[in-house]
């Protein structure tokens, strides 16, 4: 159902057209698509066809920018929907969250915000090259329950290590937790530099931040 409608969304992406992939993003959502669904079987499959070409050479740089420009208009449309529910609950648990320092991917770690925020918890977002530091500095600032740190690059996502030393340092270790998720990201690295969890997608992120502050929930 609506195979056409996703696959026009995937060549919006492709195609690097941000209002087309906005205006495909409402007319999904007149027709009743979950935005969840219109991320991830419309303009995911765009995004990593993408990045697929650009890897071989046979896409460039300004593709890559405005397949991320359409990819941010289209969730722009749709992050209000995914939002909705969240305001009304209690708060689960605080989380800080950001891109590492040298990384300027966004857009997965903010629907990963968007999720967290939707099922209700605090998020404290730190936006993308956030210094290693300034994850700890912020964590202990607002007594945050749980770090999230995204990493789109095999080089940036070493950082990720940083980050939980940095936590260490700062003495707010075991009691913060730190999840870490992004395209290169793995379980067994997770376990390798000591995080508390990995979360696959937004929706893995989620189920673990619950598990990490106790399926009651609640401050
Ligand atoms: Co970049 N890029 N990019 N890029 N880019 C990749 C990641 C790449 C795989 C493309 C490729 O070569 N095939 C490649 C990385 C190779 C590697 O290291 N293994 C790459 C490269 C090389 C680069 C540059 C170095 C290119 C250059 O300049 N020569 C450069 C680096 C800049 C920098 O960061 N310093 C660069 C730049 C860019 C743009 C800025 C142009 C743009 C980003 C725009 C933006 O974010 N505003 C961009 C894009 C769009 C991509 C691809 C095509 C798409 C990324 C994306 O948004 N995916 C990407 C290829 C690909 O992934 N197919 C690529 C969609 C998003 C929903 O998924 O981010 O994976 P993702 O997030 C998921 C999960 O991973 C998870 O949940 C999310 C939702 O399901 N998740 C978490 C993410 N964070 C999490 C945190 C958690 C838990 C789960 O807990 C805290």
């Amino acid at each position: 159902m609506h195979e056409d409608l996703l696959e026009a969304m995937r060549q919006s992406i492709v195609d690097g057209d941000p209002d087309r992939a906005a205006e495909l993003a409402r007319r999904g959502l007149d027709l009743g698509i979950a935005p969840l669904d219109a991320i991830n079987r419309g303009y995911v499959p765009g995004l990593d066809h993408v990045g697929g070409q650009f890897g071989k050479g046979a896409m460039f740089l300004p593709d890559l920018v405005m397949a991320g420009e359409a990819m941010k208009a289209a969730t722009a449309v749709l992050e209000p929907e995914l939002q909705k529910g969240g305001a009304r609950r209690e708060i689960l648990g605080r989380v800080v969250l950001g891109t590492v320092q040298g990384d300027i991917h966004e857009i997965g770690k903010t629907l990963v915000s968007t999720m967290l925020s939707a099922s209700g918890f605090e998020v404290d977002d730190l936006g993308v090259d956030v210094p290693y530091e300034k994850f700890a500095l912020r964590a202990g600032e607002i007594g945050a329950d749980i770090v999230g740190v995204s990493a789109l690059l095999t080089t940036t996502m070493t950082g990720q290590r940083q980050v939980v030393e940095a936590l260490d340092r700062h003495g707010l270790r075991p009691r913060i937790k730190v999840i870490v998720g992004g395209a290169p990201v793995t379980r067994a690295w997770a376990e390798e530099i000591g995080a508390d969890g990995y979360g696959e997608d937004a929706v893995a992120a989620v189920t673990l931040a619950k598990a990490l502050v106790g399926s009651a929930g609640g401050r």
